[in-house]
């Protein structure tokens, strides 16, 4: 459902805005965080705090919370990177939110569903960092392309893989791994699909465990199965005060 809304809504954003008008956005220009740097940097926690209102799986997080306040405070407080849901129709975000944070200097993750190279230009052009390539929404062919055009781009690659037959979209391009425990079709949490899918991927993937994070002795069974990054929502924006919770 997403993917066919997602299809539609980018079809219309081309034809509002074509892609020489996308080139001539501030943000075109700037030189990008490398999310693999800042992943690997022993100062920082290794988590990717995310900014996350709403989701088809939970309903509304948080209404109220300040993007900058907290995505700050996220930055302040250690956090690797922050990810920034832009998918206005499902997850309450949108680009603006991204382009809110920007003065942030660590990586900025565009969290949305890329199907188009249109949306790779887009997320240059708001200023991200790091895109989110989804394997269960693209061909092994589709996650290549827009993986090196990303790396064209400047910009880092986050590909996320559920479970073991995704293992054939992986390529050059996509050096960092992510592992969501969340089953997209039926949104059963499974922390455990991180640790098995671990010693399946290339030895060189940066690894990255993805949702259902609640508590530390989680991040440090993932750190000694090999993991550097930790992408956290929930537990965080369910909070009245995310950034209290990221501090906890
Ligand atoms: C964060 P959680 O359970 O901590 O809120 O999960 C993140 O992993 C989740 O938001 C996510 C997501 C996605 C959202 C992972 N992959 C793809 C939208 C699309």
């Amino acid at each position: 459902t997403i993917v066919a809304a997602k299809r539609k809504e980018v079809e219309e954003r081309k034809s509002r805005q074509p892609l020489d008008l996308l080139e001539r956005k501030e943000h075109f220009h700037r030189t990008t965080f490398s999310l693999a740097e800042f992943l690997k940097d022993p100062s920082k926690t290794g988590i990717i705090a995310e900014f996350k209102r709403k989701s088809p799986s939970k309903g509304i997080i948080n209404g109220t919370a300040d993007l900058w306040e907290v995505t700050a405070a996220y930055a302040r407080l250690g956090a690797s990177a922050i990810s920034i849901l832009t998918d206005e129709e499902f997850f309450g975000g949108s680009s603006q939110d991204l382009m809110d944070a920007r003065s942030l200097n660590i990586p900025l993750l565009r969290k949305d569903f890329i199907i188009d190279p249109y949306q790779i230009y887009e997320a240059r052009a708001i200023g991200a960092d790091v895109i989110l390539l989804i394997a269960a929404c693209l061909t092994p062919e589709e996650t290549r392309k827009l993986a090196m055009l990303a790396a064209e781009m400047q910009l880092s690659v986050l590909l996320e893989l559920h479970d073991e037959e995704e293992l054939g979209h992986v390529n050059e391009f996509t050096p960092i791994i992510g592992i969501n425990n969340r089953n997209l079709k039926t949104f059963e949490v499974n922390i455990e699909k991180s640790l098995e899918m671990a010693s399946k991927l290339p030895p060189h993937a940066i690894k990255v465990a993805e949702s259902g994070i609640d508590k530390i002795a989680t991040i440090q069974l993932f750190r000694e199965n090999g993991f550097d990054g930790f992408l956290i929502g929930e537990q965080f924006m369910k909070a009245a005060d995310p950034a209290k919770a990221f501090e906890l």
